[in-house]
């Protein structure tokens, strides 16, 4: 099914489920669709696991594959028609929350595209002889990667030689031989708009209502810390729907119950806390590496709570989150002038590419489907271009957020400190002691758990390996000797 003569663009999109499995190669026989077969030109899918979420559709000379959700549309219908219209410049104008494929085969050419912010993330391998491969995930591409050529726009993933990422906010065109071309279809702003800050308490409100509206459904469960972004999100499905259900997560060694029972009661949501060990929390590593192929230990620790709190979702669940406000709103950088808070949120936002904080996989394995509203199209643009001095005002932190939920939230949340979930569920300072406890030096804390990180990605997407297989124990003693020897 594989035959490079003639030239066939195979595009196989995984929606999750595929780690540890096994490689494309492996799959393509079993699980390949067969959408387009003209001349000299073969399109396959391969949708590794199940999810309502991808979709395929074909008219005339145009295929599209759509993983996610465009909002407020038909889904690749909407996709396949602006295409038709624009080209490639369509995915300038969708918001959404998804990775396409546009298969034009009387151009002989496939277009390649996530979202504005890249949240369903994509790879490609073009080889040698023509072919094209496109994934959701890197490592079912990597068996192919020593026959893989550079694509212009694109980075190769550390460690994947050929596997190549889309970048986010780009889209790419391919022939099947010869070179591609790429395009933005959204940029970071580098801007900052002068607003009244009265108007734009209103337009925060504004957006967030909308990006709420086009992505909330009945059976949906917001998952709630008691901080003002995921209780702003808890207040608008409620005010949407009619009601909400929320769920908050706590470890044996921390827990944001009483910050989230405050919400809860307010809003009358149909309401769960769910407790669980720290050490069953960190044990989520080697799935969420390979979920969100990331190997940065921040952001693992960010992951790690929200991975185990996805298990206890009934599968089928759509999932909203308050995820990602504090990127746009600097809401992780405490203290600080204006002007060192405009730096850090440009450093933030010029680095999330690639992190896959944001990637549906961490729940589509679960039959979840996330929604991060703050990373709407038009929430991300609003929130980013207003000034500093709106998002930290009178010494309070993401203040423009907090006032604009002020009318529909109990006073102490509006004005709840920042918490963050690697620390209200003590997955950091649990990791860190299990490090010490082992005899790494406290300064020598975060490069282990980058190292450990390091090698836990080297194993569950570069090799592919099942991670429930993963021995974390064994990894970490691996560097703690190495760390010991160093110090
Ligand atoms: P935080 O903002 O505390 O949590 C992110 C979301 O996870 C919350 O909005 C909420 O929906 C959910 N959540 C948090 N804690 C709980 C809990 N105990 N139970 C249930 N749900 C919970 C890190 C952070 O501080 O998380 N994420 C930041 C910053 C990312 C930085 N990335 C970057 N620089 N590239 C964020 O913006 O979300
Ligand atoms: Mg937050
Ligand atoms: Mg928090």
């Amino acid at each position: 099914t594989r035959s490079p003569i003639p030239p066939a663009v195979s595009c196989h999109l995984s929606t999750g489920g595929g780690h540890g499995t096994s490689r494309l190669s492996a799959r393509a026989t079993e699980d390949s669709v067969c959408l387009a077969d003209a001349p000299g030109w073969r399109v396959e899918a391969t949708v590794i696991g199940s999810s309502p979420q991808a979709a395929v559709v074909t008219s005339g000379d145009l295929t599209v594959l759509l993983v996610g959700e465009v909002k407020d549309s038909d889904g690749p219908e909407a996709v396949l028609r602006l295409y038709r219209d624009l080209g490639p410049w369509a995915f300038s104008q969708l918001s959404g929350r998804f990775a396409a494929v546009v298969v034009h085969t009387s151009q002989s050419h496939i277009t390649v595209s996530g979202d504005h912010a890249g949240t369903v993330p994509l790879y490609m391998v073009h080889t040698w002889d023509g072919v094209i491969e496109v994934a959701t995930e890197a490592k079912v591409l990597a068996g192919l990667s020593e026959r893989g050529r550079p694509i212009l726009g694109t980075d190769e993933v550390p460690g994947l030689r050929g596997v190549r990422r889309l970048r986010a906010g780009t889209c790419v065109t391919l022939q099947a031989r010869g070179v591609g071309r790429f395009q933005d279809t959204w940029n970071v702003p580098a801007h900052r708009e002068t607003v009244d800050p009265d108007e734009a308490v209103a337009q925060v409100r504004a957006v967030i209502e909308d990006a709420v509206r086009w992505q909330a459904r009945d059976e949906m469960t917001t998952v709630l810390s008691g901080g003002i972004d995921s209780s702003a999100v808890a207040a608008t499905v409620k005010q949407h729907l009619g009601g909400v259900s929320t769920v908050t997560m706590g470890t044996d060694r921390s827990d944001e119950f009483d910050s989230a029972a405050v919400v809860a009661t307010h809003l009358g949501s149909s309401h769960r806390e769910f407790s669980t060990t720290v050490a069953s929390v960190l044990a989520e590593l080697p799935f969420v590496i390979a979920l969100t192929e990331c190997c940065d230990p921040s952001i693992n620790e960010y992951m790690l709570p929200l991975s185990r709190l996805y298990r206890e979702i009934p599968a089928g669940s759509r999932v909203m989150t308050g995820y990602g406000a504090d990127i746009p709103l600097g809401g992780m950088h405490r203290g600080l002038a204006d002007m060192d808070l405009e730096e850090l949120i440009v450093d933030d936002l010029s680095t999330f590419d690639g992190l896959n904080e944001l990637s549906p996989n961490l729940g589509t394995h679960l039959g979840l489907w996330t929604c991060h509203p703050y990373w709407d199209r038009a929430v991300l643009q609003r929130l980013v271009t207003l000034a500093a001095g709106l998002k930290r005002r009178d010494g309070i932190d993401k203040w423009v957020l907090r006032q604009a939920f002020s009318d529909l939230l109990p006073a102490e949340t509006v004005l709840r400190p920042k918490l963050g979930i690697h620390e209200g569920s003590g997955t950091t300072s649990h990791w860190s002691e299990v490090l010490l406890d082992q005899g790494v030096p406290s300064e020598r804390i975060h490069a282990a758990k980058a190292q450990i990180s390091q090698d836990v990605f080297d194993l569950v997407v570069v090799q592919a390996q099942d991670p429930a297989e993963i021995d974390l124990a064994a990894v970490t003693a691996g560097i703690v000797d190495r760390e010991q020897v160093s110090a």
